[in-house]
């Protein structure tokens, strides 16, 4: 269970409140709420990933791109892995955007991350999401296969896909994505019934757990939503089950 926390540079802070805009506010969500890793920007872990909080394991993510009307996303690296390592990240995280037009450029940045990453002995989690001008649907399961392969023989160790919906093509995902582990992101905030049950439907497909943001840290109960999704990603429970926690 991973929180994820680069929405403010991604989206913009529309996608926030008064309350959640506050990065100490996701940071205590991530600890008391149990998550394996928090996944942020090298400013946010600068300024809020301290002594108290060394109990999160550090996903620092190391490229990222506003939003700009741009069909063809470029999201550069920004951040390099040996300033992360020195932030205390236990993990780097990095966005590709494959079928854009800059492809390329994303495949020789991820490819020189691999590298330094590995170097030091820490994983690489690949956020990948079909985007261009040449992509026809940024959803279709052969477009989130391919992702998925392409993150494996680039060297990730843990890719994030976004799930459509198709658990039996889902299966099918896992299977190009070999032995890099897969995530789910969350999207935009949606009913706790439908969320959970895609989140129920992508674990029992084989996805090995999420990498969500909005859906949590979105809801008004966070950690009533973190309990939910423990119930279903590591003790089997169904999703009327989870639902009980609200
Ligand atoms: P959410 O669970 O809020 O969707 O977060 C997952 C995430 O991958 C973020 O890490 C990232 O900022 C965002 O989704 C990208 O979303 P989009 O597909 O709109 O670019």
């Amino acid at each position: 269970m991973i929180l994820a926390c680069d929405q403010g540079f991604e989206h913009g802070p529309s996608d926030f409140n008064l309350t959640n805009i506050d990065p100490e506010y996701i940071m205590d969500i991530a600890l008391e709420g149990g998550y394996d890793g928090v996944a942020v920007q090298a400013g946010f872990a600068e300024k809020y990933y301290g002594l108290h909080y060394k109990d999160v394991p550090l996903i620092v993510k190391l490229n990222a791109k506003a939003k700009l009307p741009e069909p063809d996303p470029w999201s550069r690296q920004h951040t390099s892995v040996d300033y992360a390592v020195k932030l205390g990240a236990s993990a780097v995280g990095y966005t590709l955007y494959h079928g854009s037009r800059y492809e390329n450029e994303q495949f020789v940045e991820l490819g020189r991350i691999v590298e330094e990453a590995h170097t030091y002995g820490i994983p690489v989690v690949v956020w990948n999401y079909p985007r261009g001008t040449l992509v026809k649907d940024e959803l279709g399961t052969d477009a989130i296969a391919y992702g998925a392969r392409l993150a494996l023989e680039l060297g990730a160790d843990m890719v994030k896909l976004k799930y459509n919906g198709d658990k039996e093509g889902f299966k099918w995902v896992l299977k190009c994505a070999g032995r890099a582990k897969v995530v789910i992101s969350g999207g935009k905030r949606v009913g706790d019934r439908s969320f959970l049950q895609k989140v129920w439907d992508a674990v029992d497909a084989g996805a090995v757990g999420i990498a969500v943001g909005r859906n949590v840290w979105q809801h008004e109960k966070p950690f009533a939503m973190t309990r939910a999704l423990r119930d279903v990603i590591f003790d089997g429970k169904s999703v009327d089950e989870a639902l009980k926690r609200f």
